[in-house]
């Protein structure tokens, strides 16, 4: 056990808090809403601020793919989420409307969030290495109204799908080259932003009137629409307050996509809920361009991703010797375990532990987490947030003693978590198999000092790169390929991803297995699917182990891969 201490000033008292509830009610006097009983996460995360001194302090440094660059202070982002909020309501969006954003980390990206949040819609961001099957599933299962894209990512995710999401009514397109030809349903960013009034009437709504929808993936069917609510707001600012140590006098860069939870309550809810700056880099990942991004901004306290974190280290230390890092203050990360040998190399390069944290994209806001004040200890995912109460169980829910593993879950009832499944409420049941308590997928155990290890996931849930990926929605899209008999998906460990997708297929009668054919499949996957989510590993097969029923039994495939013990082998079809 390795415990690095923290020195500094804390303004979080753990075991004055630490009683369940009353750290989430603590901070509820830092909103408007509190005295005006007018809600809306909007007004808290943007105009709030532009009511106040910090009106003119930068909110957003947006830097682009190619060196541009942009600031906009609170004043700014208040005056355009008021005017695109008035474009959005011409363009007939309304209170609980789902309006979905498919953008690049434009500022227009950013705008859209909060201007959908002030007409009372539904947020939901879809990342921008979907492609047209999930982008048309997700805008389906929702029933999406509108679409904030541009019109590169409208020919690669949209265009051919457009005529099968018959909810669509409006394209709105941002980044538009002068020679586009509008269609009769595409509205203009840019052009409709000039006409656009300024004076924009805010639709008030309650705690518990949903404002951000996260489709991401399970085991078993298609994603699901994880829907939060403005009540969320509570969870993303005090655990940005906490976990993340921001202050007002800091620079913040979360690297994550808004397309993935991460990039939402840590890269546009939270941070401007404290009031902090933010900043946006749209490029790829690069060492040299996130150390220059830095450098330049002197940015102070960085949330980040193990797969990033490990491919910065294998790009060695002779890199940062270009770059100042010395603004750095605070750094996390989430997503995946965290490996040891990475906080100690981060504590030598960057002179900074690593703060490990965990959550999901159903909990909205951190929950386990070597937070602020806490003792860090390395390779652990840290305590339970102040007002959380989370244990490791068995499946009757007996809570299993320290050091052994078992279901980690955690006590429903905090701001943040989802309050349902779009359209789905056997799927949010699910989640509350075990009675008491809300089921989080993953294995974990507790240390006696009462830290929690993450051990993995009970389910078939692929953490790639830290992006979850849903086996059954790759094994889907591998089945239209025309050689493909069957399909079945894994995760397979890896050094600098965590996982990568592996796909064991077998093949129609009449294919050859080769390894042009692995390349066609992969492709396939890539430009159907998704850029991110396609299997980096082919192995053609006669046959894929099934039950009875003819469930493809992954778990078989896996041990198989790993040469673990197959288990118990009841349910499996011996032809
Ligand atoms: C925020 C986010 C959630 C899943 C989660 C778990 C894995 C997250 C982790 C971690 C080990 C950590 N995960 N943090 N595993 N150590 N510190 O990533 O949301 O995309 O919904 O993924 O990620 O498996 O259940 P999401």
């Amino acid at each position: 056990m390795e415990i690095v201490d923290k020195t500094g000033t804390c303004n979080l008292d753990y075991n004055r808090v630490c009683k369940n509830g009353f750290c989430f009610d603590e901070v509820k006097k830092d909103f408007d809403w509190y005295y005006t009983g007018q809600v809306n996460i909007a007004h808290e995360t943007i105009d709030r601020h532009a009511n106040s001194w910090r009106k003119n302090k930068i909110a957003l440094y947006w830097e682009g793919p190619d060196n541009e660059h942009e600031k906009y202070t609170f004043m700014e982002l208040k005056t355009l989420t008021d005017k695109f909020a008035n474009v959005l309501k011409m363009a007939g969006v309304k209170k609980g409307d789902r309006v979905f954003t498919y953008l690049p980390r434009i500022p227009e990206l950013y705008i859209s969030a909060i201007s959908i949040a002030k007409v009372g819609a539904i947020f939901a961001p879809l990342f921008g290495g979907f492609r047209a099957e999930a982008v048309r599933d997700r805008m389906n299962d929702s029933g999406a109204k509108v679409v904030i894209t541009t019109p590169e990512m409208k020919k690669i995710g949209i265009e051919e799908i457009q005529s099968e999401v018959p909810s669509l009514e409006k394209i709105i397109l941002a980044d538009v080259p002068e020679s586009y030809k509008f269609n009769d349903n595409e509205l203009s960013f840019d052009a409709e932003m000039t006409y656009a009034p300024e004076e924009c009437n805010m639709e008030w709504c309650s705690l518990e009137d949903p404002v951000i929808m996260h489709y991401t993936s399970g085991t078993t069917g298609k994603s699901k629409g994880v829907v939060h609510v403005h009540n969320a707001m509570i969870g993303h600012y005090i655990t940005t307050k906490w976990v993340q140590d921001l202050r007002d006098d800091d620079v913040y860069w979360c690297t994550a996509d808004p397309g993935w939870v991460t990039g939402t309550s840590y890269g546009i809810f939270g941070p401007w809920l404290t009031g902090a700056s933010q900043v946006v880099c749209s490029g790829r990942f690069s060492p040299d361009a996130w150390y220059s991004a830095i450098d330049k901004y002197k940015v102070t306290v960085w949330y980040t991703a193990p797969t990033a974190l490990r491919m910065l280290m294998k790009a060695g230390d002779e890199v940062i010797k270009n770059y100042s890092l010395r603004s750095l203050r605070y750094i996390t990360s989430v997503g995946e375990p965290l490996n040891p040998e990475v906080i100690r190399w981060g504590m030598k390069v960057y002179g900074h532990p690593i703060h490990e944290n965990y959550w999901m994209t159903e909990t909205g806001s951190n929950m386990i987490a070597n937070f602020y004040g806490l003792p860090l200890k390395i390779g652990s995912m840290g305590k339970p947030f102040p007002g959380i109460e989370a244990a490791v169980v068995d499946d009757s829910g007996k809570v299993l003693p320290p050091g052994v593993p078992g279901n980690l879950v955690i006590k429903p009832g905090w701001p943040s978590m989802m309050r349902s499944i779009w359209n789905n409420p056997e799927k949010y049941r699910e989640y509350f198999r075990i009675p008491g308590w809300y089921v989080t997928g993953d294995s974990a155990f507790v240390d006696n000092d009462g830290y929690f290890w993450f051990t993995g996931r009970v389910d078939d849930v692929i953490k790639t790169s830290g992006e979850r990926v849903g086996p059954f929605e790759v094994e889907s899209a591998l089945l239209e390929h025309p050689a493909v008999a069957e399909a079945g998906v894994i995760g397979k460990p890896d050094p600098l991803y965590g996982n990568i997708i592996k796909a064991f297929i077998s093949l129609k009668s009449g294919y050859e297995g080769s390894e042009e054919l692995k390349r066609e499949i992969s492709g396939f996957v890539k430009t159907k699917l998704a850029a991110h989510a396609f299997p980096r590993e082919i192995e053609f097969k006669a046959g894929l182990p099934k039950t009875r029923s003819g469930k493809i039994m992954r778990r078989v495939l896996k041990a198989q891969e790993l040469g673990q013990p197959l288990g118990d082998l009841a349910t499996l079809d011996d032809e």
